[in-house]
């Protein structure tokens, strides 16, 4: 059967109309996987990745993208843009590709992981790399929109939004109920936005009783809404949530708090820590920005939350594939050996 997709899965809580092309790249249905190891290590209910990597471009940007690019085509725009941390961009161009848009990306320059910068040049994106970080390439983007026929696809757009939603959809659909907890990370905060309005949706139409509490992470040196303040050079690993001041801010407090939830930050080693623990332990390779959602759990349940009783979803937003220089920075990382049997049996410990 050919992959359906989110358009056309979700079209009645969708911005779809007779007019909307129900196209698709293979988004959404994405698997939610319950955690091999990690769940009984901290002594938690019931723990699921929701493995948005398995999107199409490798993260979870492509439910929001498909909606903002059919609704660019219905409006008979040509040209879409945006600034980005990489992810963004990477299915921008995919997307636009496709449909024979052109795209137009703004980066951070030397701030993208490599495997995302690739995409938007096989694509065929026009790149613009500029001396300054995201949230300026965002203030640049916006201008530039208002000023030009073209479409802003950055989550300013509200199309993104209700496209990403559908993520929430499917947790529920799939177990039946919602979590009690999800976590999530946070850059530029629409995912956890969207996520949220997905939940608030489920729960006015009656298909869940009670809500999830948002948990959402930050990167310590990128945490403008844990700090209160907007950062104005935010530094972090994981380059995706580089990102100090962010454009859902404020409905990113307003799931915090209507969820009862927490909007914490956690370290770069933190993050590290989670990122390795993943790959090593429960077989997932995601990229450090999403292993933030894991180390908010592994930060929250050491201090002594108490989650026996819990079921919780951890949002691991993109692939490891995009950045591997995250992970083959670690040394001494493999032996380089002459190619014979003897050798090799001898590093193994087979002699
Ligand atoms: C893997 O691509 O902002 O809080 O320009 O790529 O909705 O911003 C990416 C963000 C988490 C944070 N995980 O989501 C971009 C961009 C990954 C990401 C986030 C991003 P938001």
């Amino acid at each position: 059967m050919v992959k359906q997709g989110i358009l056309s899965r979700y079209r009645d809580l969708l911005p779809v109309t007779a007019n909307t092309p129900l196209f698709s790249l293979g988004e959404g249905d994405t698997p939610l996987t319950r955690s091999p190891q990690l769940e009984n290590k901290i002594g938690c209910g019931s723990l699921y990745y929701k493995l948005e990597g398995c999107n199409p471009t490798g993260s979870f940007k492509d439910r929001g993208m498909v909606v903002a690019i059919a609704k660019a085509l219905e409006e008979d725009n040509r040209a879409v843009i945006c600034a980005s941390t990489g992810n963004t961009s990477a299915s921008a161009a995919a997307y636009a590709a496709s449909s024979a848009l052109d795209a137009i990306i703004v980066i951070p320059e030397g701030k993208i992981a490599l495997g995302k910068l690739a995409q938007a040049i096989v694509h065929g994106a026009r790149i613009i790399a500029i001396d300054g970080n995201f949230d300026l390439a965002l203030k640049i983007v916006r201008s530039l929109s208002q000023k030009h026929q073209v479409t802003l696809v950055n989550s300013l757009n509200p199309n993104r939004i209700e496209g990403q939603k559908t993520a929430s959809f499917e947790v529920v659909d799939e177990m039946g109920t919602a979590p009690d907890y999800l976590f999530i990370p946070v850059g530029n905060a629409g995912n956890i936005t969207a996520y949220w309005k997905g939940f608030v949706e489920y729960y006015q139409l009656g298909k869940i009783k009670q809500k999830p509490k948002m948990m959402g992470f930050q990167a310590e040196g990128a945490a403008p809404i844990v700090r209160g303040h907007v950062v104005d050079n935010p530094e972090t690993v994981a380059t995706a949530i580089r990102i100090g001041n962010p454009a859902s801010w404020q409905r990113a407090i307003a799931a915090r708090d209507e969820s009862g939830g927490v909007i914490d930050m956690v370290s770069d080693e933190d993050i590290l820590e989670a990122y390795s623990l993943l790959a090593s332990k429960e077989g997932i390779f995601c990229e450090p920005a999403s292993a933030a959602s894991v180390a908010g759990l592994l930060k929250l349940t050491r201090r002594g939350m108490d989650l026996s009783a819990k079921s919780v979803v951890c949002v691991l937003t993109g692939s490891g594939l995009k950045d591997v220089d995250t992970a083959t920075r670690k040394t001494p990382s493999f032996t380089v050996l002459p190619a014979n049997l003897a050798d090799i049996e001898k590093a193994i410990g087979w002699d």
